[in-house]
């Protein structure tokens, strides 16, 4: 495209989301749970599909359904095509240098054993240290501990305040020349903290440690650039960015990527194969063993492509205004505490209301049609830093207006008249 179709292009495009055109392109948003239309605000959990999604997926099974990389027929060859097709935008949406530097994993859980399995196990020794950061989920604590002690080496963790922002000044003094990995999740998903990501890996580089960015929570809200932020390697799943779930992505820098041994052996990872020895495949597939999720790579493509077009300004753009009105609502209620109050939040409101349990608020809010999710969102070292078992979490996604959040508030005042 020239550069005058380019602007005609981006003029045409709205500046604000027509919430109501993109929710009506969202079947599951279209019914009623209890009686009630469906208010979904579990967004953090997963994502609801567009159409264009779920007919992508199904005109492949129709259609197109074959082996990738493997047979000589028409099927196979569309299906690799597509397969193929869709890690180009795929790099081109993280603005990656490289297909190869695109892995396609079943998620950001996956993505992140890759890195401490196949990185880690080479390069991290006995007395050498990972850094993570208090507000990490699960899937960025565990694989990290997991690697420590096989290797006898130290996980370190860098402390957050009260509002659930990360102490920098903390965190920089705990990066050390043993520091050999640095684990940083972009967005919590326990508390809606945007982390100054660019910052900690800029910090992290200047002690020679490598960078493993957590995007879980970040792609549907904050555009991404691997390159600007200079991470060397970046974890998502496609369910939270209104893609099919069992897929994802590790982005890592193909200098890095080339060194390290594969982490599962199988079909197409290989180049040859003996009995006395194997040889691997080149990058990106010496880290895909077996038939992969083909279906789900393409669909992942269809709901990138979906918000591309939308355009993620506009969406961050939405999603803040209505953040803010229902942090500006829910404060309103009597014994309502937010749990996450720092300055830069996207996207995830957690409470608690005094004298009620969590999950009876959760149960409450489903009878009256609104989803939300409770308990300890797989960051219990999050819960244990504010001395809780849980919260109550509204996590909104490109299709939620402020209409939602006042059914959402409507109902959260009925648990309160029954609970407290
Ligand atoms: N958080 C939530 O309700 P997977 O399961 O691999 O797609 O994503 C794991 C994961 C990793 N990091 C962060 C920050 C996440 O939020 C998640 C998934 C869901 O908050 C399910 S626990």
């Amino acid at each position: 495209m020239n550069q005058i179709g380019a602007l005609k292009t981006a003029s045409l495009r709205p500046q604000t989301l027509d919430v109501e055109r993109v929710r009506s392109e969202f079947p599951a948003l279209q019914q009623k749970v209890h009686g009630k239309p469906l208010v979904y605000l579990d967004n953090g959990a997963t994502t609801q599909k567009p159409n264009v999604v779920i007919e992508t997926l199904e005109r492949y099974y129709y259609l197109d359904n074959a082996n990738v990389h493997r047979g000589v027929h028409e099927l196979s060859e569309r299906a690799t095509e597509a397969y193929e097709g869709a890690r180009k935008s795929i790099r081109a949406f993280l603005n990656a240098n490289s297909e190869k530097e695109i892995i396609y994993t079943s998620g950001t859980t996956e993505s992140i054993n890759l890195v401490a399995y196949s990185y880690g196990i080479e390069n991290v020794k006995a007395g050498d240290e990972v850094l993570i950061t208090e507000m990490e989920h699960h899937s960025n604590i565990v694989p990290w501990q997991m690697l420590c002690e096989r290797a006898g080496a130290n996980l370190k963790v860098a402390p957050m305040n009260d509002k659930g922002e990360l102490i920098l000044e903390e965190y920089e003094k705990l990066l050390t020349p043993r520091t050999k990995l640095v684990g940083m999740v972009h967005v919590s998903n326990a508390l809606g903290t945007i982390n100054p990501v660019k910052q900690m890996i800029k910090m992290a580089h200047a002690v020679g440690a490598v960078t493993v960015v957590d995007g879980a929570q970040a792609v549907a809200h904050i555009a991404i650039d691997v390159r600007d932020l200079d991470c060397d390697f970046f974890a998502m799943s496609s369910h939270k960015v209104y893609g099919p779930t069992g897929i994802g992505v590790l982005y890592g820098k193909q200098h890095l990527l080339e060194k390290m041994a594969p982490f599962q052996g199988g079909g197409d990872m290989i180049e040859y194969v003996s009995f006395a020895k194997t040889t691997f495949n080149q990058l990106p597939y010496k880290f895909e063993a077996g038939t992969p999720h083909i279906a789900g790579a393409i669909g992942f493509e269809s709901a990138l492509s979906y918000v591309k077009q939308l355009g993620l300004g506009v969406i961050s753009a939405h999603e803040r205004g209505v953040l803010q009105y229902a942090t500006q609502r829910i404060l309103a209620i009597p014994g309502i505490r937010i749990i996450g109050t720092a300055k830069l939040k996207c996207s995830i409101l957690s409470f608690t209301l005094e004298g009620a349990h969590p999950s009876d608020i959760g149960t409450i809010l489903n009878y009256q049609g609104v989803a939300i999710r409770t308990g300890h969102h797989c960051a219990m070292p999050v819960m244990q830093h504010f001395n809780l078992p849980g919260t109550a979490r509204a996590s909104f996604g490109l299709y939620n207006s402020r209409g939602d959040v006042d059914v959402f508030i409507a109902a959260l005042e009925k648990a309160r008249q029954m609970l407290v």
